[in-house]
């Protein structure tokens, strides 16, 4: 017998009708509205060149907009080019009342906090810590308040003198407590009257028989490395970016070979030329390195400059003026021109608390064996 053939199944009807949704629906039910626009029009492909190449430029012109405000630089080499403080020096006699304005991501506010820190200047010197506000302005919070006003801005302390401000508010800012006056705002000037503010007998970092040496060291690391660092990161032409790192590097390698051999800048003692070379140092592979493509080599691929690193952070009271969080926080989130995704990343492991803690080996190249640092009273 022939086996009856089956019958065809016939497939059941939906039990309500269903609309068929269409490939655009589907596609932007799945995305958000900007990926779901791109795939309407253009699948998974590249958009078409002429489009990326209007982006492309629209994208370079508004960072030239952005960086010509936060960043000016020279029309004709796209050098970085620093604008000079508003009040670059100690004028007169200040009155006995004054007060610092920092900035903890800031290496040239670090110098002044750091030197306040070595001469036991706190009680002498009352501080307000400002942050880095969205718009990129130094501002005040409830848990980082200007202790001396109240405001809001460090911008409205600047603008409390009595010919009020119109330049860069910028820190860090030494105020003169009597007079409302802004005493000064360039950092090297600041640490060098703060050097003079110290009791005698103590820590001194800006001893007369090495000004000179200490102003030597700073020619080179001022230009080369403090400075060097910000001529690579915000440099607007592949020539000037060129120029900044080798010079970066040239004085990398030199100060390198020369603290193989001295611990510190000057010989045995720690002085002003240590405190400015060690902000940028300290911030080197966690901000520098990735953020302003100082790539050549990392502060942990030098020996001694690690090292020399390590021995100043582990000086009594240097780690507490270090604060990693707020250094990364502060120029990932806030130069966004260079970090326009404003994602941070990790801590480098060179930058833990811990690598920083390892022995530095360096008391052997120092006669003075930190005597001076004690005879500070720092403990
Ligand atoms: N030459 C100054 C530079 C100070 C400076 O540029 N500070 C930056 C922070 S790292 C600032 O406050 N910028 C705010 C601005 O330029 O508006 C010094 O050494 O004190």
């Amino acid at each position: 017998m022939w086996a009856t053939p089956s019958k065809p199944q016939l497939r059941q009807p939906p039990p309500f009708p269903i609309r068929r949704r269409g490939r655009l629906s589907r596609i932007s039910a799945s995305q958000d509205p900007l990926t779901a626009l791109s795939r309407v029009l253009w699948g998974r492909a590249l958009p078409p060149a002429p489009l990326i190449l209007a982006v492309r430029h629209s994208w370079t012109t508004a960072w030239r907009v952005l960086m010509l405000q936060l960043a000016p630089s020279d029309p004709e080499t796209g050098a970085f080019k620093r604008s000079a403080s508003g009040f670059p020096a100690v004028v007169g006699t200040p009155s006995a009342r004054l007060h610092l304005y920092v900035g903890l991501p800031c290496p040239w506010a670090h110098r002044a906090l750091l030197v306040r820190a070595l001469l036991g200047l706190e009680d002498r010197l009352p501080v307000s810590v400002a942050v880095p506000g969205d718009d990129g302005a130094w501002s005040f919070t409830p848990d980082s308040p200007d202790a001396l006003y109240g405001k809001r801005k460090l911008r409205e302390v600047y603008a409390a003198r009595s010919g009020g401000f119109e330049g860069r508010a910028t820190v860090p800012m030494l105020w003169d407590v009597d007079r409302r006056e802004v005493v000064c705002n360039e950092s090297i000037e600041i640490a060098k009257f703060l050097c003079g503010l110290a009791e005698g007998g103590g820590l001194d970092l800006w001893p007369p028989e090495l000004r000179q040496d200490i102003e030597r060291w700073y020619g080179v690391i001022y230009p080369s490395v403090n400075n060097g660092v910000y001529r690579c990161g915000f440099a607007q032409s592949q020539e000037a970016y060129d120029t900044a790192a080798s010079e970066l590097f040239g004085a990398l390698d030199r100060l390198e070979a020369h603290l193989a051999g001295s611990r510190y800048l000057c010989g045995d003692r720690l002085t002003l030329a240590d405190v400015c070379l060690f902000t940028t140092l300290i911030r080197f592979d966690a901000v520098y390195n990735p953020l302003f493509r100082c790539t050549r080599r990392k502060l942990a691929e030098y020996p001694s400059l690690h090292a020399y690193t390590r021995d100043i952070y582990q000086m009594p009271k240097v780690a507490d003026t270090c604060d990693m969080e707020a250094i990364m926080e502060g120029y990932f989130k806030t130069l966004f021109p260079l970090n326009p995704g404003g994602i941070q990343p990790l801590v480098p492991v060179s930058c833990d608390r811990d690598t920083l803690l390892r022995p530095h080996g360096r008391e052997a190249l120092s006669a003075a064996d930190g005597r001076q640092i004690q005879a500070a009273g720092v403990s």
